[in-house]
Protein backbone atom coordinates (compact mmCIF):
# COMPACT_ATOMS: atom_id res chain seq x y z
CA UNK A 1 0.00 0.00 0.00
CA UNK A 2 1.21 3.08 -0.96
CA UNK A 3 -0.44 5.37 0.79
CA UNK A 4 -0.58 5.86 4.62
CA UNK A 5 -2.69 8.33 6.65
CA UNK A 6 -1.69 9.38 10.10
CA UNK A 7 -4.79 10.06 11.79
CA UNK A 8 -7.39 9.57 14.89
CA UNK A 9 -10.60 8.47 14.19
CA UNK A 10 -12.44 10.36 16.92
CA UNK A 11 -10.52 13.89 15.51
CA UNK A 12 -12.31 16.30 13.20
CA UNK A 13 -9.68 17.03 10.49
CA UNK A 14 -9.08 13.36 10.04
CA UNK A 15 -12.58 12.97 8.79
CA UNK A 16 -12.81 16.11 6.20
CA UNK A 17 -9.59 13.40 4.43
CA UNK A 18 -11.74 10.72 5.75
CA UNK A 19 -14.26 11.64 3.77
CA UNK A 20 -12.39 12.59 0.40
CA UNK A 21 -10.95 9.05 0.66
CA UNK A 22 -13.86 7.03 1.01
CA UNK A 23 -15.76 9.12 -1.63
CA UNK A 24 -13.05 7.93 -4.16
CA UNK A 25 -12.63 4.71 -2.66
CA UNK A 26 -8.89 5.59 -2.42
CA UNK A 27 -6.74 2.23 -1.38
CA UNK A 28 -4.64 3.71 2.20
CA UNK A 29 -3.35 2.35 4.78
CA UNK A 30 -4.21 4.24 8.74
CA UNK A 31 -1.93 4.79 11.59
CA UNK A 32 -3.43 5.69 14.51
CA UNK A 33 -1.75 8.40 16.40
CA UNK A 34 -2.29 8.60 20.43
CA UNK A 35 -0.91 11.74 21.69
CA UNK A 36 -0.36 10.47 25.00
CA UNK A 37 1.90 7.69 23.71
CA UNK A 38 5.58 8.95 23.52
CA UNK A 39 6.39 6.91 20.63
CA UNK A 40 3.56 7.60 18.59
CA UNK A 41 3.31 11.49 19.24
CA UNK A 42 7.42 11.18 18.03
CA UNK A 43 6.44 9.54 14.81
CA UNK A 44 4.37 11.81 13.63
CA UNK A 45 6.66 14.94 14.76
CA UNK A 46 9.16 13.31 13.06
CA UNK A 47 7.48 13.62 10.12
CA UNK A 48 5.51 17.35 11.12
CA UNK A 49 6.93 18.96 13.36
CA UNK A 50 3.89 21.05 14.23
CA UNK A 51 2.22 18.05 15.45
CA UNK A 52 -1.27 18.41 13.87
CA UNK A 53 -2.83 15.49 12.26
CA UNK A 54 -3.85 14.19 9.52
CA UNK A 55 -0.96 14.02 7.43
CA UNK A 56 -0.60 11.37 4.56
CA UNK A 57 2.58 9.59 3.95
CA UNK A 58 3.15 8.97 0.14
CA UNK A 59 5.24 5.84 -0.26
CA UNK A 60 5.46 5.91 -4.05
CA UNK A 61 7.72 8.85 -3.79
CA UNK A 62 8.69 9.08 -0.34
CA UNK A 63 6.49 12.70 0.33
CA UNK A 64 4.92 13.70 3.56
CA UNK A 65 1.48 15.78 3.00
CA UNK A 66 0.16 17.83 5.54
CA UNK A 67 -2.70 20.09 5.78
CA UNK A 68 -6.39 18.36 5.28
CA UNK A 69 -6.73 20.88 2.43
CA UNK A 70 -3.08 20.12 0.91
CA UNK A 71 -3.89 16.26 0.79
CA UNK A 72 -7.24 16.37 -0.72
CA UNK A 73 -5.40 18.32 -3.68
CA UNK A 74 -2.93 16.14 -3.26
CA UNK A 75 -5.05 13.28 -3.82
CA UNK A 76 -7.36 14.37 -7.02
CA UNK A 77 -3.48 15.40 -9.17
CA UNK A 78 -1.77 11.86 -7.96
CA UNK A 79 -4.59 9.42 -7.39
CA UNK A 80 -7.94 11.01 -9.06
CA UNK A 81 -10.79 8.66 -8.24
CA UNK A 82 -14.51 8.96 -10.14
CA UNK A 83 -15.65 12.08 -7.33
CA UNK A 84 -13.88 15.48 -8.66
CA UNK A 85 -13.43 16.90 -5.02
CA UNK A 86 -12.20 20.50 -6.88
CA UNK A 87 -13.86 21.28 -10.01
CA UNK A 88 -12.07 22.41 -13.34
CA UNK A 89 -13.42 25.70 -13.57
CA UNK A 90 -11.51 28.08 -12.24
CA UNK A 91 -14.27 30.26 -10.53
CA UNK A 92 -16.19 27.36 -9.37
CA UNK A 93 -12.65 26.37 -7.66
CA UNK A 94 -11.93 30.00 -5.99
CA UNK A 95 -16.00 29.33 -4.25
CA UNK A 96 -14.76 25.82 -2.96
CA UNK A 97 -11.44 27.04 -1.53
CA UNK A 98 -13.19 29.69 -0.01
CA UNK A 99 -15.98 27.60 1.34
CA UNK A 100 -13.49 25.19 2.55
CA UNK A 101 -11.47 27.76 4.31
CA UNK A 102 -14.40 28.92 5.52
CA UNK A 103 -15.51 26.00 7.53
CA UNK A 104 -11.93 25.28 8.44
CA UNK A 105 -11.28 28.65 10.24
CA UNK A 106 -14.69 29.98 11.35
CA UNK A 107 -16.65 26.49 12.49
CA UNK A 108 -13.93 24.12 12.99
CA UNK A 109 -11.88 26.55 14.93
CA UNK A 110 -14.09 28.20 17.15
CA UNK A 111 -15.32 24.39 17.56
CA UNK A 112 -12.07 22.81 18.84
CA UNK A 113 -11.37 26.40 20.65
CA UNK A 114 -14.84 25.21 22.53
CA UNK A 115 -13.84 21.29 23.11
CA UNK A 116 -10.53 21.65 24.23
CA UNK A 117 -10.92 24.46 26.64
CA UNK A 118 -13.20 22.06 28.70
CA UNK A 119 -9.89 19.61 28.79
CA UNK A 120 -7.36 22.49 30.13
CA UNK A 121 -6.00 22.14 33.54
CA UNK A 122 -8.03 23.87 35.91
CA UNK A 123 -6.53 27.67 36.16
CA UNK A 124 -5.56 27.49 32.42
CA UNK A 125 -9.08 27.85 30.91
CA UNK A 126 -9.59 30.72 28.29
CA UNK A 127 -13.44 31.95 29.10
CA UNK A 128 -13.12 34.95 26.94
CA UNK A 129 -11.44 32.89 24.40
CA UNK A 130 -13.99 30.55 24.51
CA UNK A 131 -17.24 33.42 24.60
CA UNK A 132 -14.97 34.34 21.18
CA UNK A 133 -15.59 31.44 19.98
CA UNK A 134 -19.31 30.83 20.25
CA UNK A 135 -19.84 34.30 18.61
CA UNK A 136 -17.89 33.12 15.64
CA UNK A 137 -20.15 29.89 15.35
CA UNK A 138 -23.17 32.30 15.85
CA UNK A 139 -21.66 34.36 12.78
CA UNK A 140 -20.74 31.82 10.46
CA UNK A 141 -24.47 29.78 11.29
CA UNK A 142 -25.83 32.52 10.24
CA UNK A 143 -24.04 33.05 6.94
CA UNK A 144 -24.08 29.25 6.02
CA UNK A 145 -28.03 29.82 6.44
CA UNK A 146 -27.93 32.19 3.68
CA UNK A 147 -25.33 30.63 1.31
CA UNK A 148 -27.41 26.97 1.87
CA UNK A 149 -30.82 28.55 0.46
CA UNK A 150 -31.34 26.83 -2.76
CA UNK A 151 -27.64 24.39 -3.17
CA UNK A 152 -27.66 21.13 -1.78
CA UNK A 153 -24.01 21.29 -1.03
CA UNK A 154 -21.77 24.27 -0.39
CA UNK A 155 -20.88 25.94 -3.67
CA UNK A 156 -23.62 24.51 -5.89
CA UNK A 157 -24.59 20.88 -6.90
CA UNK A 158 -22.00 18.77 -6.80
CA UNK A 159 -20.26 17.63 -3.62
CA UNK A 160 -16.67 19.12 -3.39
CA UNK A 161 -13.95 19.34 -0.64
CA UNK A 162 -16.04 22.44 0.73
CA UNK A 163 -18.17 19.79 2.08
CA UNK A 164 -16.05 17.51 3.05
CA UNK A 165 -14.89 20.44 5.50
CA UNK A 166 -18.39 21.26 6.25
CA UNK A 167 -19.02 17.86 7.59
CA UNK A 168 -16.98 17.34 10.59
CA UNK A 169 -17.11 21.30 11.58
CA UNK A 170 -20.66 21.42 11.87
CA UNK A 171 -21.33 17.93 13.48
CA UNK A 172 -19.14 18.74 16.59
CA UNK A 173 -20.42 22.53 16.07
CA UNK A 174 -24.09 21.32 16.64
CA UNK A 175 -23.17 19.32 19.55
CA UNK A 176 -21.54 22.47 21.83
CA UNK A 177 -23.16 24.98 20.32
CA UNK A 178 -26.80 23.95 19.16
CA UNK A 179 -28.62 25.15 16.23
CA UNK A 180 -30.87 28.30 17.16
CA UNK A 181 -34.24 28.19 15.19
CA UNK A 182 -34.30 29.68 12.49
CA UNK A 183 -32.05 28.07 10.78
CA UNK A 184 -33.40 25.52 8.27
CA UNK A 185 -31.13 25.86 5.80
CA UNK A 186 -28.18 24.90 7.85
CA UNK A 187 -29.93 22.35 9.71
CA UNK A 188 -31.31 20.54 6.42
CA UNK A 189 -27.65 21.13 5.02
CA UNK A 190 -25.90 18.86 7.95
CA UNK A 191 -29.10 16.19 7.63
CA UNK A 192 -27.78 16.03 4.08
CA UNK A 193 -23.91 15.43 4.77
CA UNK A 194 -25.42 12.74 7.51
CA UNK A 195 -26.96 11.11 4.49
CA UNK A 196 -23.83 10.86 2.69
CA UNK A 197 -22.52 6.89 2.88
CA UNK A 198 -18.50 8.38 2.76
CA UNK A 199 -19.94 10.23 6.03
CA UNK A 200 -22.15 7.25 7.72
CA UNK A 201 -18.76 5.29 7.11
CA UNK A 202 -16.74 7.80 8.80
CA UNK A 203 -19.15 8.81 12.16
CA UNK A 204 -19.59 5.05 12.47
CA UNK A 205 -15.73 4.26 12.98
CA UNK A 206 -15.49 7.26 15.01
CA UNK A 207 -18.45 6.05 17.48
CA UNK A 208 -16.10 3.57 19.14
CA UNK A 209 -14.49 7.11 20.17
CA UNK A 210 -17.27 9.45 21.27
CA UNK A 211 -17.04 8.16 25.35
CA UNK A 212 -13.37 10.49 24.67
CA UNK A 213 -15.25 13.31 23.66
CA UNK A 214 -15.34 15.71 25.99
CA UNK A 215 -18.73 16.84 25.44
CA UNK A 216 -20.23 13.37 24.81
CA UNK A 217 -22.90 14.14 27.54
CA UNK A 218 -24.59 16.82 25.14
CA UNK A 219 -24.28 14.46 22.47
CA UNK A 220 -27.96 13.99 20.74
CA UNK A 221 -29.02 10.71 21.27
CA UNK A 222 -29.09 10.05 17.84
CA UNK A 223 -25.70 10.63 17.18
CA UNK A 224 -24.65 7.53 19.50
CA UNK A 225 -26.75 5.08 17.23
CA UNK A 226 -25.84 3.63 13.75
CA UNK A 227 -25.57 6.24 10.97
N1 LIG B 1 -4.99 23.13 9.66
C1 LIG B 1 -4.85 21.74 10.01
C2 LIG B 1 -5.59 21.48 11.33
C3 LIG B 1 -5.37 20.07 11.85
C4 LIG B 1 -5.78 19.94 13.32
O1 LIG B 1 -6.09 20.92 14.03
N2 LIG B 1 -5.79 18.69 13.78
C5 LIG B 1 -6.10 18.42 15.16
C6 LIG B 1 -6.97 17.18 15.26
S1 LIG B 1 -8.61 17.47 14.65
C7 LIG B 1 -4.82 18.10 15.92
O2 LIG B 1 -3.89 17.56 15.35
N3 LIG B 1 -4.80 18.40 17.21
C8 LIG B 1 -3.68 18.02 18.05
C9 LIG B 1 -3.07 19.19 18.74
O3 LIG B 1 -3.40 20.33 18.42
O4 LIG B 1 -2.24 18.95 19.62
C10 LIG B 1 -5.35 20.85 8.86
O5 LIG B 1 -6.23 21.28 8.11
O6 LIG B 1 -4.81 19.74 8.69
Amino acid sequence: MTLTLYLHPLASFCHKVLIALYENGTDFDSRIVDFADAGSAAALFDKWPVGKIPILQDEANGRTIPETSIIIEYLQVRYPGPVRLLPEDPEALLQVRLWDRFYDLYVSVPMQKIVTDRIRPAGAHDPHGVGEAHAMLDQAYGMIEAQMKGRPWATGDTFTMADCAALPGLFFASIVHPFEAGRPALSAYLERLLQRASVKRVLTEARPYFSMFPYREAMPARYLEAF
